[in-house]
């Protein structure tokens, strides 16, 4: 299994609008392995294959408290829609950053499982936010597009300053080497 890398707000591959998935396969299986020990690896409790840089409509999630097991989501579609919901969301992709944001309360969700099963599941609460989340992702939308710009900016500087204070720790290999004589 690998470990894949995560693309960082703002990228612009986060942009990008991932497209269905039409085969079914090994490879596909193999993809999903590496998206949950990604998913795993980071702590997060769902990924889209977006934040990995492959732009195909599959999402993992594990939410231990909801649905005690690993689920993975390809090409899903909202078909119903109801209640409103506010959650401090977190998001890989923007590490560091919560925010409030307003979803559906209750969706019922369409989607296919890795061997293409076509399934539908009622979720609520923070499977609810969860999948909304990541089929954002899939559409190039993040999180953060919920704000304000007024809240967006003041993100963008904190966001600044997270990148600055973590690039000035000090790199040994700039410190004088001693050598052995
Ligand atoms: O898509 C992602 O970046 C994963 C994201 C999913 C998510 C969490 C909370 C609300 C909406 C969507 C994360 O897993 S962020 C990780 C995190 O900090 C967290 C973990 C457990 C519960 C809540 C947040
Ligand atoms: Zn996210």
């Amino acid at each position: 299994m690998t470990l894949l890398n995560i693309l960082e707000y703002p990228d612009p591959r986060l942009r990008t609008k991932a497209e269905s998935i039409e085969s079914f396969d090994d490879r596909l299986s193999s993809f999903a392995k590496n998206m949950f020990k990604t998913m795993y690896d980071a702590k997060g409790i769902g990924l889209a294959a977006t934040q990995v840089d492959y732009h195909k409509r599959l999402i993992v999630l594990y939410i231990s408290d909801n649905q005690d097991y690993p689920m993975c989501i390809i090409n899903p579609e909202i078909i119903k829609k109801a209640g409103k919901i506010i959650y401090e969301e977190g998001c890989l992709s923007v590490p560091g950053i919560f925010e409030k944001v307003d979803r559906f309360k209750n969706i019922l969700v369409r989607y296919c499982e890795l061997d293409g099963t076509t399934v539908e599941i009622e979720a609520e609460g923070l499977l609810a936010i969860c999948i909304q989340h990541e089929i954002d992702h899939l559409n190039g939308k993040l999180f953060v597009d919920y704000l304000s710009s007024l809240k967006r900016s003041r993100l963008k500087k904190q966001i600044d300053k997270l990148k600055t204070s973590s690039s000035e720790t000090v790199d040994t290999d700039d410190l004088p080497q001693k050598r052995v004589i």
